[in-house]
């Protein structure tokens, strides 16, 4: 099997571009359509402060190591969510590839907020671990981005990734949700950074060979938390459908945010909720109080 481009060996097949190529030819294509996906969607450019959410895993390192190499202005943050064990080890990758790339990582503790781990909060507020470690990660990566001049914050979100929520929403028809999914999060508040999603068109397969080549070290164990997730389900659904009928997830997904999105987006514009600050913190809300300070007191009343 030979690359398209060169006479080397292919080392990869990507069926949904009907391309094999090369060790070196698959790193620029991967790294040539982040930069198209950047310009082309408008995302950020190289005068502004991106900081990246870091988890460890390889679409978040892949991110931060493909930005840099494009002379992005790129930070990330590593949120420790004391989740035993599996944050040590994260945090571990995360600093390691802090130190041979030379990015900068900042290390956020949510202990120093709460006083324990995301586990414990959701047990003792008898809430899932993912609905209490969304709302915190979110509102965190938000404030810091926010209150040290960072203009955006990307995420390593991956085309498996969105191609599941896409669909999750397309089966209950979640319209506000459809309306919001996008690979640009526009600003909707002076203290609301907005989001850029700069590998949504990047399949969980090729983050992988990407970090492989590259050698990048991520965690490849997934969160504890993470077990019997839907969107693992649906990944698996939606992978048997592109083995049938290969760049199915790729086109599901341009043509929605191409042609599909605006329909729901013009349905909740009207009745989209108005943002006002919160009562305890002054960040963005649609309550009185904000998600994360009501947890943040609950736990605080919890614990006396
Ligand atoms: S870290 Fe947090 Fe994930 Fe773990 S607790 Fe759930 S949401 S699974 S990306
Ligand atoms: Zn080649
Ligand atoms: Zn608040």
């Amino acid at each position: 099997m030979k690359c398209k481009f060169c006479d080397n060996n292919a080392v990869i097949e990507l069926r949904a571009y009907n391309l094999k190529l090369c060790d070196e030819h698959f790193i620029s294509f991967i790294e040539n359509r982040v930069e198209k996906t950047i310009r082309k969607y408008k995302l950020f450019n190289r005068e502004e402060k991106i900081l990246i959410g870091i988890s460890g895993g390889k679409d978040s390192l892949n991110t931060a190591y493909i930005l840099n190499k494009l002379q992005y202005n790129v930070e990330g943050i590593y949120i420790d969510l004391g989740i035993g064990e599996y944050s040590e080890r994260s945090k571990g990758k995360v600093l390691n590839f802090s130190e041979k790339t030379g990015i900068k990582i900042h290390i956020y503790n949510i202990k120093e907020d709460f006083g324990m781990g995301i586990t414990e909060i959701a047990r003792i507020l008898h809430r899932k671990p993912c609905s209490v470690c969304g709302v915190i990660k979110r509102y965190i990566l938000n404030r810091f981005a926010y209150e040290h001049g960072f203009s955006v914050i990307a995420t390593g979100h991956n085309l498996d990734d969105e191609v599941a929520t896409l669909f999750s929403n397309v089966l209950s028809w979640q319209e506000g949700y459809l309306a919001r999914q996008n690979i640009l999060l526009p600003q909707r508040d002076e203290k609301l950074v907005k989001k850029a999603k700069p590998l949504a068109l990047i399949s969980e397969r090729e983050s992988a060979a990407y970090a492989l080549l590259r050698g990048i070290d991520y965690i490849k164990e997934e969160c504890p938390n993470a077990h019997g997730a839907t969107s693992k389900f649906y990944k698996h659904i939606l992978n048997q459908i592109e083995e049938r009928a290969p760049s199915t997830k790729l086109r599901f997904y341009l043509e929605f945010i191409r042609r599909g999105r605006r329909f729901f987006e013009q349905d909740t514009k009207e009745g989209e909720t108005q943002l006002k600050p919160c009562e305890v913190c002054g960040f963005p809300t649609t309550r009185k109080v904000c998600q994360y300070c009501t947890i943040k007191k609950e736990i605080q009343k919890r614990r006396g």
